[in-house]
């Protein structure tokens, strides 16, 4: 299994709960293993996983979210 590593992302068009419960949902399917800590204000997304970082971007993306590295 890889190696977890921090992945730092910024997520725009998070705007209440239910979206850091999608975003979150969208990430533990990519990673069922994955950490997710998201601050809804901020949209800072840090994410523990062994995933590659562009794959969970692309995913989040996927979501209808807009995610970048930060
Ligand atoms: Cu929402």
């Amino acid at each position: 299994m890889a190696e977890n590593k921090t992945i730092e992302l910024n997520v725009k068009g998070m705007t209440c709960e239910g979206c850091v419960a999608a975003v979150t949902r969208i990430v533990k399917k990519a990673d069922p293993q994955a950490e997710v800590k998201i601050e809804l204000a901020s949209g800072k997304v840090d994410i523990q996983s062994g995933v590659d970082a562009g794959v969970l971007t692309a995913a989040i993306a996927k979501g209808g979210y807009e995610a970048q590295p930060r």
